[in-house]
């Protein structure tokens, strides 16, 4: 489930290793680099933890980010 806190739209992903977790972040960056929108994520191992927000709306959460949310789900 995303949270809504601090304008940022944010989710938690946990994977088997770091190999499956790199898989998703490629596929997470191919998706985001198409809609030209891009996410602030961490990576530790076999968790990435993404934040979506638009700094271009003044940082705040908009459709945008919802689609891409909604596309990174479709990513899992
Ligand atoms: N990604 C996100 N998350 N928010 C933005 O406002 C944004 C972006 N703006 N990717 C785009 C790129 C903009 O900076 C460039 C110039 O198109």
């Amino acid at each position: 489930m995303w949270k809504q806190e601090n304008n940022r739209l944010y989710k938690k992903f946990e994977f088997e290793n770091f190999s499956a977790a790199f898989a998703f972040m490629t596929r997470v960056a191919l998706e985001a680099e198409k809609m030209d929108h891009h996410p602030l994520w961490t990576n530790v191992y076999n968790k990435v933890e993404i934040w979506l927000s638009t700094h271009d709306a003044g940082d705040t959460v908009t459709d945008k980010d919802r689609e891409l949310a909604e596309k990174i789900d479709g990513l899992l």
